[in-house]
């Protein structure tokens, strides 16, 4: 039997070492399909419920597995429903493939049915890469190009290829006149720093007195080299928030989150620095770094097109985080005065006696903090951990100890409601062998989670270790915006927008065969994790939580935070004018110069 263009996709895929393929058929792939079936499902093609889910589990096996992924759809809608995740995967710079259908090529540009301009459709998600196969000879550049593109550039790109073209007979590039051979296999650099902007970044931090660290997803690996680093420098360091678990929460100089869901130690650091040393971040949001004349900056990236950004930095080092720091080390002064950092992790100590505090306020009737506080108590050390856009991002990251070899992440630039549950079944396949925890809103649930949870019920008995928890914050609204438009203009909720049709996510998931427990006492909190990260199948934790505690700024000042956390969640019939008059300070504070420095 000959070899079809859809065989040689799938065997040229096998080569690149892509296990499996995530992804929703419709005709324009049927050639693909067929080609699956007759591979023997090599790579494997996992289903989901939409294909916004398939890319989203792309993204999330890519994030977690350090690997690109592969998604694919049909042509017209199926590529359409691609885009969200796409997107998610261009602003976070991960490296996914996606792979989709088009109408024959006779058809082509007749208004065809399913018919839309998928090289326009794709211009600007996989701007990097997008071509369409048209001639066999065409697909092995193609796909290398696409695979390799995502890698180096850390970016989705698209390879779109029309019905007929994937029944084809392949024949591969001649050796003749515009005819493109490929190989296969790529041995990427480590980019070294250059010597003498090294020389100059180590002068800028030896004469700081107070440096303060920004660390991001690029440090990643680096731990030990910022751990040297900060001792050396007696600094302390921030996270940024796809950065969380780049550096473990023990550390006591690691100030956790920065920026608007960031904790206060992160906010006052930078305000007191007097030297910024920021290392695989493109963290956006200038106003919490320091006042632009405050400090002398450094700032390492291993992406040219990425340095620079976010701050007037003195020295910009294009260069791997990990080599970069190793061969900074030997140029650094250890700083005798330790003062700058005592300081620091006296506020991060106190900082997270707070975070405690604040978990356990009493509400009506679950504080989510709790959910958050308690899972961190109990996660264990392998754990990966997802969160959505929603309220949970804010308790996500400033409730969470990263400890151990712990992951996690979340659609840090994009925001996009509905990728903690896909995210968490691209963490399974990507290993399967440890704990994944999702933490995700009702409202996110609704939109995608229950869907997807049906494409849990399906693959989790192929898992060696089959826990994956799906904890939803069960408030009946659309909790994250409704706190925006209230601390945005002290607008009440409105209702029409913001509630949520009540549903039993528990019935739900036990309706499905998996584990599930609906929580409405604090108390059962503990228990509840307990049961679900013991369990031998996936579970669904529903926490009935409380709308009205608010995600706090880091600038509130601790009375400030106490007093509303108190006034928001005891007070009664005087909730409303507490939580505005609470608000309406805070809003000033956000526009003021800090008043308790
Ligand atoms: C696709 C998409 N639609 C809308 C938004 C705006 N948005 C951000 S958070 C949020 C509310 C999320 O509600 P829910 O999932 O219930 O979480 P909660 O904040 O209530 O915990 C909305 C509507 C978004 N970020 N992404
Ligand atoms: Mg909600």
């Amino acid at each position: 039997m000959s070899t079809t263009v859809a065989d040689q996709l799938l065997a040229r895929l096998r080569e690149w070492g892509v296990t499996q393929v995530f992804g929703y058929p419709g005709d324009g792939i049927n050639g693909l399909l067929g080609a699956f079936s007759r591979a023997d499902d090599q790579p494997r093609f996992l289903q989901s419920r939409h294909e916004e889910m398939s890319a989203f589990e792309a993204v999330g096996y890519a994030k977690f597995s350090g690997r690109p992924a592969v998604c694919m759809a049909t042509s017209g809608p199926g590529a359409v429903h691609l885009l969200n995740g796409l997107y998610d995967a261009k602003l976070d710079h991960v490296p996914v493939v996606a792979v989709v259908g088009q109408t024959n090529r006779s058809a082509m540009g007749g208004s065809y049915q399913q018919e839309i301009d998928l090289l326009s459709l794709f211009k600007d998600v996989a701007g990097e890469y997008v071509q369409m196969v048209t001639v066999p000879e065409q697909l092995p550049n193609v796909l290398d190009r696409a695979l390799r593109i995502a890698t180096a550039r850390r970016a989705p790109t698209a390879i779109i290829i029309p019905n007929d073209v994937q029944e084809l007979e392949y024949t591969p590039p001649a050796h003749e006149f515009k005819m493109v051979p490929s190989s296969l296999g790529t041995s990427w650099p480590t980019v070294a720093p250059d010597d003498e902007a090294l020389r100059r970044a180590a002068d800028v931090l030896n004469a700081g007195e107070r440096v303060a660290l920004l660390v991001g997803q690029g440090a990643r690996g680096a731990a030990a080299e910022v751990a040297e680093v900060v001792d050396l420098l007696g600094a302390g360091a921030a996270k940024a928030l796809l950065g969380k678990d780049a550096l473990s929460d023990e550390l006591p100089w690691v100030t956790g989150s920065i920026g608007l869901l960031g904790t206060r130690p992160s906010y006052e650091m930078m305000q007191d620095c007097d030297t910024l040393l920021m290392v695989g971040s493109s963290f956006p949001y200038t106003q919490f770094l320091p006042e632009l004349d405050q400090a002398r900056g450094v700032q390492i990236d291993v992406d040219g097109a990425m340095i620079g950004l976010r701050y007037p930095f003195e020295v910009n080092l294009v260069g791997d985080a990990r080599a970069t720091l190793r061969a900074l080390v030997p140029l650094l002064h250890h700083k005798a005065d330790r003062s700058w950092q005592e300081f620091l992790v006296e506020k991060v100590a106190r900082w997270w006696e707070v975070m405690d505090a604040e978990a356990h306020v009493p509400a009506d009737p679950v504080n989510p903090m709790r959910i958050f506080s308690e899972f961190s108590r109990q996660a264990p050390d392998n754990a990966i951990v997802t969160s959505d856009s929603g309220s949970a991002a804010n308790w996500y990251a400033r409730q969470v100890r990263m400890r151990g070899d712990m992951r996690g992440s979340l659609s840090g630039t994009l925001a996009t409601m509905g990728p903690a549950v896909p995210y968490a079944i691209g963490a399974k396949f990507a290993h399967p062998d440890r704990p994944v925890v999702a933490f995700e809103g009702d409202g996110a649930m609704q939109m995608n989670g229950l869907a997807e949870l049906v494409t849990i019920a399906r693959y989790w008995r192929e898992w060696s270790d089959p826990r994956l928890v799906v904890a939803v914050l069960h408030n009946n609204d659309l909790n994250q915006v409704t706190w925006e438009l209230r601390a945005m203009g002290g607008t009440p909720t409105f209702v029409e927008s913001q509630a949520l049709p009540d549903v039993s996510y528990a019935d739900f998931a036990g309706s499905l065969g998996l584990g599930a427990l609906t929580v409405t006492d604090p108390e059962d909190l503990a228990g509840a994790w307990q049961a679900a990260l013991s369990a031998d199948r996936p579970y669904v934790l529903d926490v009935h939580c409380d709308p009205d505690v608010p995600p706090i700024p880091p600038h509130a000042t601790l009375e400030q935070m106490t007093a509303m956390a108190a006034a928001l969640i005891k007070g009664d019939t005087s909730r409303w004018g507490v939580m505005k008059e609470g608000l309406r300070t805070k809003a000033q504070e956000l526009l003021a110069p800090r008043q308790d420095a």
